[in-house]
């Protein structure tokens, strides 16, 4: 049985992993934060599993990394911890630098004051934000980066750091260059969450408007799940190289909210350019989706699309027979719906309840 460790398995990503690697016979120990509030519904079906282990560190406390790598001595680690939003980069800087960047090198660190060079691989969740200011199209291993945000210079660092260490030390450790991949567990505040999200409530008359940023920015969007198997698949691959993982297809930001809104059966129209741009429902007339510059970023990434190809050729991993652009959307849309109606049904069953008890009926 081999050992894992996932740092960042509260999120997104760390979640779909731990259940693939537990799929496929691991022992899966995890990172987690302390925190006021108990923040773990992404992992919580896995809580109890007797192959399932947390642990507290932090990527910006060596010691405790030192800590949970000597205890758990993995076979395998995937560093997925990070700040990880782009815009709160901008007013977090230091901090993004500090667990983004150098909580890069504490992992690397650890692994080798513990004796594990030789024998630990280790997987760093680098992003399709090097490349930023794009000076290709598309872009894959070979095209020169060009960081755009606080963010994507922090991962440049992890990047060339584990390439560093894979030189200098003989590591088996590798960057996999993953563009956006979402789901419904995707927090709720990236934009495609924020549409599905948006979608569901407008549909069940929780919400009335939408806002957003920049509804003309591209992006390569697959689904988190299917990405998690690649991180696997590099740390299998007979060399540590790095990878490009993406669908190959591009979609904007505005084509996002059309299909999310048809999901839920409204048809939408956009009129107007730029800030002053509105999507409208077509049936209504309603203004439902309107630009807030408060969502502008003072640097935005806006073309990004991937080449998967050699991931293609040397992992075996193929896009095209995975969740297509319009299944992600739809499945993340049904998700919000399923959401948004359950906390319906709990207000309304509370609203009875208060006038049950007003009224005597129940006591
Ligand atoms: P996510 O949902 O934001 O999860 C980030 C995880 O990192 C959470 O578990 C979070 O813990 C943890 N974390 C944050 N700061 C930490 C710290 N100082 N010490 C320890 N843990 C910390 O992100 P994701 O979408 O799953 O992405 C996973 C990784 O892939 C990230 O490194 C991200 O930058 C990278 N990436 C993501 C995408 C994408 O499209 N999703 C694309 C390319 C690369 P809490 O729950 O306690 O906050
Ligand atoms: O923005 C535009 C925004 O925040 C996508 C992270 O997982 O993927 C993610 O970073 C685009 C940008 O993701 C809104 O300006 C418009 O151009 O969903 P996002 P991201 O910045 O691409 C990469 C690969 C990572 O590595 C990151 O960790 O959408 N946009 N209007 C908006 N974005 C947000 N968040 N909110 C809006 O209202």
């Amino acid at each position: 049985m081999k050992t894992a460790l996932i740092t960042g398995i509260t999120g997104q990503d760390g979640s779909f992993l731990a259940e693939f690697l537990l799929e496929n016979g691991y022992e899966v120990h995890g990172t987690i934060r302390r925190s006021s509030v108990d923040f773990r519904e992404r992992i919580a079906h896995l809580e109890g599993h007797p192959s399932f282990h947390l642990h507290y560190a932090d990527l910006g406390d060596s010691m405790s990394i030192i800590q949970v790598v000597s205890k758990v001595l993995p076979d395998e680690i995937y560093n997925l911890a990070a700040q990880s939003h782009v815009q709160v980069s901008f007013d977090s800087p230091e901090f993004t630098a500090d667990v983004d960047a150098t909580g890069v090198l504490r992992i690397l660190e650890a692994v080798r004051l513990c004796g594990l060079a030789r024998t630990c691989r280790i997987y760093q969740a680098s992003t399709s934000e090097l490349y930023g200011k794009v000076e290709e199209v598309p872009q894959n291993e070979k095209t020169p980066f060009h960081p755009y945000s606080p963010y994507a210079v922090a991962k440049l660092y992890g990047y060339w750091i584990v390439k560093e260490y894979r030189e200098a030390y003989g590591m088996f450790c590798c960057s996999g260059i993953l563009f956006n991949h979402e789901s419904e567990r995707r927090g709720e505040t990236f934009v495609t969450r924020k549409i599905t999200l948006a979608a569901a409530r407008i549909a069940q008359g929780k919400q009335e408007k939408l806002y957003l940023g920049n509804l003309s920015s591209l992006r390569d969007w697959g689904y988190a799940k299917d990405y998690v198997e690649c991180m696997w698949l590099i740390l299998q691959n007979e060399k540590p190289e790095d990878f490009v993982i993406a669908t190959g297809e591009q979609h904007s930001v505005r084509e996002f909210c059309e299909l999310a809104f048809r999901r839920v059966g409204i048809e939408l129209r956009f009129e107007g350019k730029d800030a002053d741009e509105k999507g409208i429902d077509v049936k209504t007339g309603k203004v439902l989706i309107e630009v807030s510059p408060d969502f502008y970023r003072p640097t935005d990434v806006v073309n990004l699309w991937g080449d998967p190809t050699k991931a293609k050729r040397q992992l075996g991993w193929d896009p095209a027979q995975k969740t297509s652009f319009k299944q992600l959307v739809n499945l993340m849309v049904d998700a919000d719906m399923a959401k948004v109606a359950v906390e319906r049904a709990g207000e309304q069953v509370r609203t009875n309840l208060v006038e049950y008890l007003e009224k005597g009926i129940v006591k």
